[in-house]
């Protein structure tokens, strides 16, 4: 047994599929009895932080306010799986100093801008090759690749294969079993 709550963070260009693998991991975890919680966009941007820009300062503070939700889910039992571009290496660091090292996992989703605007599922990159939009990610602003991810997944890998990849990562890191 033990406490089985920790802080997933998928980080990843918009449109790498994230958010879909976080509810599929979800969904694979609720089938093992384990509690969850997403955090994602939807949820956070259009509620606690419906205030912040996509500007360097304000996704900073963006992520920074996530580590602190991280924070109390995970106190509160939670496996908690945030979706969240956070370009930001620095951010990333002080999220998982934030949570503690070892209720931290970093998962890359590693879909390369070229397959990620070929989506391009929202039509933001062609907004922003238009110049309609400012600061997208990948295009007009910067994306610092993690340089040592708990696990890396890309787009060769199926939703199913990527889930379990990150299952047997957090596995060995919380001991499920
Ligand atoms: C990147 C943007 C932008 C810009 C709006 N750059 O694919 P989506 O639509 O659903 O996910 C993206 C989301 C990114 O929000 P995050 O909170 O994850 O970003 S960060 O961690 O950098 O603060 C995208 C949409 O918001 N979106 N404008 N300029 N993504």
């Amino acid at each position: 047994q033990g406490n089985k709550a920790i802080f997933v963070l998928l980080t990843g260009l918009s449109g790498s599929g994230k958010s879909t693998i976080a509810n599929a991991l979800e969904q694979y975890l609720f089938e093992k009895g384990l509690r969850t919680y997403v955090l994602d966009g939807d949820n956070v941007r259009k509620g606690i932080n419906n205030n912040l820009s996509f500007s360097p300062e304000d996704r900073s503070e963006n992520i920074r306010r996530i580590g602190e939700l991280g924070k109390l889910f995970v106190d509160a039992g939670l496996i908690t799986l945030a979706a969240f571009i956070a370009p930001y290496r620095a951010d990333r660091e002080a999220m998982r100093d934030l949570v503690g090292a070892e209720r931290y996992c970093e998962v890359f989703v590693n879909t390369s801008l070229e397959v990620c605007e070929a989506r391009d599922v929202k039509g933001l990159y062609a907004k922003a090759r238009a110049g309609e939009i400012k600061n997208m990610t990948g295009v007009s602003a910067p994306y610092e690749a993690p340089e040592h991810p708990s696990v890396e997944v890309t787009h060769e890998q199926s939703i199913a294969e990527s889930v379990e990849a990150i299952y047997n990562v957090l596995l060995q890191q919380i001991k499920l079993n």
